[in-house]
């Protein structure tokens, strides 16, 4: 496609003000109060989110991309031609670029991603490199049931492409129900190739989400600043403290926005009291073994065709089939 045809196709279901703040409600609403990860990404949250993976300290992105380089030929043996390929959570489309490359005659690519902007711009990128891959982009939340656009061409099977360890952002049973559902996309003859980060020395995890420049910390204070501006909330964002702790027990980063002193938040005519160090949970980062893996995928009815692992910083990409 060119860039004016994949704009043509443009599938626009990105979430509205009443849904962000039906979900922000809820989630001030329970004990102990969280909000979901998946509104850390308006058009300055992916910017912050690509400077990130450039730190030092976040070891997660280099690793993949150095994995994915080693490994494509394998893997574009092990799925074959004629693909349809679909993105969750694509951003930058940076990891999409080199895939598409390495498969033999890619019919289609559907990323679905639910931050307008950084869809927009990774279109501008891949459309003009990419001229015989169909680009059907979908802007949506891809945690609720998106129908994928056909190809003009049919294709022999489905890809889904889930890279970066973005499974690791979902709770067990979230990401069962995540899992099941991609199933569902996958289609007949389906195939899924997923990122995961893996256990690892917990000094070195927790520094990936504590860099030095404070980008990440910036990256999670974000999430109040684009509450205030799309639903109206009034958090006083120097009222609030980025945290992010690995817990070796449950295998994950969680990062909490803390409240540095009693105070009171308004949102849609509602006061929601915190107390001096009341956390609000805001993300989770699970970090795999191949055992807690294995857990995953048996109740979504998955199988892990084919692995690779890249050492030092640990880190996986599964080939998966129903
Ligand atoms: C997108 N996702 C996999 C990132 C992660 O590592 O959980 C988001 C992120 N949060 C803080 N730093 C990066």
């Amino acid at each position: 496609s060119t860039v004016h045809d994949a704009l043509q196709a443009l599938t626009d279901l990105t979430p509205g003000r009443q849904q962000i703040l039906t979900d922000v409600v809820a989630g001030l609403s329970r004990t102990p109060r969280q909000l979901p990860s998946k509104y850390f990404y308006d058009a300055r949250g992916s910017r912050l989110f690509e400077q990130i993976t450039q730190t030092r300290e976040y070891y997660p992105t280099r690793t993949e991309l150095a994995l994915l380089s080693r490994v494509l030929p394998d893997i574009a043996r092990s799925v074959g031609p004629h693909l349809h390929v679909v993105e969750l959570g694509s951003g930058s489309g940076r990891k999409t670029a080199l895939l598409l490359a390495a498969l033999q005659d890619p019919v289609a690519y559907t990323p679905i991603e639910i931050s307008r902007a950084a869809l927009l711009s990774s279109i501008d990128h891949l459309a003009p490199a990419l001229p015989e891959v169909e680009m059907l982009p979908v802007c949506a939340d891809f945690t609720h049931p998106v129908a994928v656009p056909l190809p003009e061409r049919e294709a022999a099977r489905r890809l889904l492409f889930f890279p970066g360890s973005t499974l690791g952002n979902f709770e067990g049973e979230d990401a069962v129900a995540l899992l099941l559902a991609m199933r569902q996309t996958m289609g007949r003859d389906g195939l899924a190739l997923v990122g995961i980060d893996l256990h690892k020395d917990p000094a070195l995890i927790e520094a990936a989400y504590n860099d030095a420049q404070g980008l990440t910390a910036a990256f999670t204070l974000n999430l109040l600043a684009r509450l205030n501006r799309e639903i109206g909330s009034d958090f006083d964002l120097d009222g609030f403290r980025h945290r992010a702790r690995y817990s070796v027990a449950r295998l994950r980063i969680e990062t909490d926005l803390v409240s540095q002193r009693a105070q009171d938040v308004h949102l849609d005519g509602r006061t929601f009291h915190f107390e001096a160090n009341e956390p609000i949970r805001v993300e989770y980062s699970h970090k795999y073994t191949d055992d807690s893996f294995e857990a995953l995928l048996q109740p979504a009815g998955l199988q892990v065709m084919q692995r690779w692992d890249a050492e030092g910083p640990a880190y996986g990409l599964r080939l998966l089939r129903g």
